[in-house]
């Protein structure tokens, strides 16, 4: 059975997450029908995608499928991770694409928000960012994600407290371009995204390039970068991501070593 659905009008795209029983969890194979759908959008020149949940739920998505990380001594979030070939397709694609959101959001899937180029939410929408439930070591290109879209202090308190940030607080933070009321949610994304697709396709795809190229802009050396790569290994490699994910299994809280 299909985990989205997929719809196209008015070269409007829209990729619906539809599993809700597992919280709309970024599964490898869910991720591998929304590539899929992403591939057929741009061999059909489609001009905006709007991203969503296919209900209006409690969670929009609960992130990473955390049934898929592995277990210990083994990095997490690699290049070739399902979640970062998605993120790398969001940014990619040559049109943009527009978060829809309502409810919660969590971990990697706060990160495949920020990945989109607009978002709008209505007032269910919360965010966290969860790792240091899980002792586990986040990687350089999703912090700079985050960094290119809010300030340090706020990525900071999101990633240390992993406690749920408020649709006001996420609109006055700038994580979302605006928090419309739950019964307009629909119409004013659909609007923008008929907007969008009124304007010049060329001008939008390079505008859309260039920005997210400047955007990501850093002057990490390759040795500051493999530095930082070797902290994350000493935590992959510790107790704590090994203790995080048992403990989500177990559904239990985890006890992190204090020494
Ligand atoms: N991965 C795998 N399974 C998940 C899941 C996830 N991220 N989130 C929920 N599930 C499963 C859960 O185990 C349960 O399965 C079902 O979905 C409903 O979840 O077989 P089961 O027992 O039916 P519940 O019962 O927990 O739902 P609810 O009480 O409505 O709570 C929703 C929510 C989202 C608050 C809770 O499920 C939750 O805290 N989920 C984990 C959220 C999270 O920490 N996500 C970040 C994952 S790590 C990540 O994304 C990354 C990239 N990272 O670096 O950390």
């Amino acid at each position: 059975m299909s985990l989205i659905t997929v719809s196209n009008e008015d070269r409007i795209g829209t990729i619906a997450f539809n599993n809700y029983q597992k919280r709309n969890a970024l599964s490898a194979n869910l991720i591998d029908e929304v590539l899929s759908a992403f591939k057929t959008m741009q061999q059909n020149g489609t001009r905006a995608v709007i991203l969503r949940a296919a209900s209006y739920e409690k969670v929009w998505s609960a992130g990473h499928d955390v049934d898929e990380l592995p277990q210990a001594d083994t990095d997490p979030l690699p290049y070739d991770d399902p979640l970062e070939k998605l993120l790398r397709a969001v940014r990619s694609f040559p049109a943009p694409v527009i978060a829809m959101v309502h409810g919660s959001v969590w971990g990697g899937a706060c990160d495949l928000v920020v990945n989109c180029d607009l978002v709008l939410g209505d007032e269910t929408c919360a965010f966290a960012i969860t790792p240091a439930k899980l002792g586990l070591p986040y990687n350089a290109s999703g912090f700079q994600s985050f960094l290119s879209r809010l300030p340090l202090n706020i990525v900071k308190e999101l990633f240390f407290t992993a406690n749920l940030l408020t649709a006001e607080r996420v609109e006055q933070a700038g994580l979302i371009n605006e928090i419309v009321p739950q019964a307009e949610l629909e119409s004013r994304v659909y609007e923008m995204a008929r907007t969008i697709a009124s304007r010049s396709a060329a001008s939008i795809s390079v505008a859309k390039t260039t920005l997210n190229m400047l955007s990501q802009a850093t002057p990490l050396s390759a040795s500051q970068f493999e530095y930082i790569h070797g902290l994350r290994r000493k935590v992959y490699y510790g107790p704590d991501y090994h203790e995080g994910i048992q403990a989500f299994l177990e559904k239990r809280a985890p006890e992190f070593r204090v020494d």
